[in-house]
């Protein structure tokens, strides 16, 4: 029974699409996008309405010390760890509406049709909102779930500030205070399956008119500030010789580095995202430019290779500044393994959905749940890949799709593991 419970249950595109609407409006931006950076007023809220909709079917809400949330339905097995599906709620400054929100909001669905059904699953099943993926608040990025599964100390995550000096531990109180009802989650709690659906935020699927994505893996990245210092000089009086003008020795390296970097292959993804020149004052020589880099590709030796050369490419570059370059994240490609892949084409096919196996070129939650238990993504097409835009658009027929495997995935593994 419990391989075919799903095949009865059918997603509410209506209420699913609805809720991506509604969700869009916290922190929404004049430009039709979302600006909800990790905690912040908006955040906090989205956090508040999922844990209320939890509270009114009885589920569990759980929040551990990195602030990330667990809506919890029990199942008649205790002995069995969760199965969990989600992803994050924080976007970029400009992003768009669905890019985590959606795995989000499949997630819930899944919770809510089965719970609708009154099906009793022997694992525990789960929602979780993995808090800052984005990175864009507090850096790095993707750290609710990394420290989850103990790749990275919490107490340094806790420690980091934003630019108004507010650190992610008060943000993390603030988000219990307004749940102050939640129950604690401790890191680490073990988990049967991870499961994730997202945006492809790529054109592969659209382009090839294919409905689910099954990933494959996600490619490695490595990201870097790069500080530049010279000297703030008189723009009228200092001579071309005596300058140490920070920006013009950052030009010299970014050129330097865009020679480094050149793929003729075209699968290197290098982004100077944040160039800060400062003072930033007209009649003023900058004295000192700030600029990051975003570094990624799918083979390691290459990650390795290209990245280990920017510090001397710099260093060698500007010829009247001081360089100092900091990698500030590093993470190598990952492989999800068949078992939840297996799942997810069983699902697919038994929908009668198109599928394509295909890698990620974003990073997501599911790169650090893939150490820590069998994980899988369900990728659902999105307009001419556009995301990390206020453009960013799924359709709710792609979402209910989407949302459909993730629901028919999770009793399947139910069944399975
Ligand atoms: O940057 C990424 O790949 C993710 O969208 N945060
Ligand atoms: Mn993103
Ligand atoms: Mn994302």
């Amino acid at each position: 029974m419990s391989r075919d419970k799903h095949k009865l249950l059918r997603v509410d595109p209506e209420r699913l699409w609805r809720r991506h609407i509604d969700m869009s409006k916290l922190g929404s931006t004049d430009r039709g996008g979302v600006n909800r950076a990790a905690l912040t007023i908006p955040d906090v809220e989205l956090h508040l309405e999922l844990a209320s909709w939890a509270r009114e079917r009885n589920f569990e809400v759980e929040i551990d010390d990195y602030g990330n949330q667990f809506m919890r339905r029990a199942g008649s097995e205790p002995q069995c760890h969760a199965l969990v599906s989600g992803s994050h709620s924080d976007t970029q400054p400009t992003g768009g509406r669905f890019d985590g929100i959606s795995g989000v909001l499949a997630a819930m669905e899944a919770l809510e049709v089965i719970d609708d059904a009154q099906i009793c699953t022997r694992h525990p099943i789960e929602v979780v909102v993995w808090n800052n993926e984005e990175g864009t608040r507090f850096s790095p990025s993707d750290m609710g779930s990394a420290v989850y599964v103990g790749q990275t100390p919490i107490e340094r995550m806790l420690a980091a500030t934003d630019d108004e000096g507010v650190s992610m531990a008060i943000a993390v109180n603030t988000l219990r205070a307004s749940i102050d009802w939640a129950i604690e989650r401790q890191l680490g709690t073990p988990i049967s399956a991870y499961l994730e659906l997202h945006i492809e935020q790529g054109p592969i699927l659209e382009n090839e008119n294919i409905d689910i994505g099954i990933v494959t893996g996600i490619q490695g990245t490595r990201k870097f500030e790069v500080r530049i210092t010279g000297e703030e000089a008189h723009a009228g009086t200092t001579p071309e010789s005596n300058r140490q003008d920070a920006f013009m020795d950052a030009v010299k390296v970014v050129n330097a580095l865009q020679e480094i970097f050149f793929d003729p292959e075209d699968k290197v993804r290098f982004t100077i995202g944040r160039f800060e020149v400062s003072p930033g004052s007209l009649a003023v020589v900058p004295g000192h430019v700030l600029f990051t880099i975003d570094f990624r590709h799918p083979e390691n030796t290459v990650l390795q290779i290209l990245g280990d050369q920017i510090a001397e490419v710099c260093k060698k570059t500007a010829t009247r500044c001081t360089t100092q370059v900091v990698e500030t994240r590093s993470a190598p490609s990952t492989l999800f393994g068949n078992v939840v892949q297996e799942v997810i084409e069983e699902c697919a096919k038994q929908r009668t959905y198109s599928f394509k196996y295909l890698p990620s070129g974003a990073g997501h939650d599911a790169r650090y749940m893939n150490s820590f238990c069998p994980t899988g993504m369900v990728f659902v097409p999105c307009r001419k890949g556009i995301s990390h835009n206020e453009k960013e658009y799924a359709s709710p027929d792609s979402l209910a799709k989407g949302a459909q495997v993730v629901v028919d995935s999770l009793l399947m593994l139910d069944g399975l593991i």
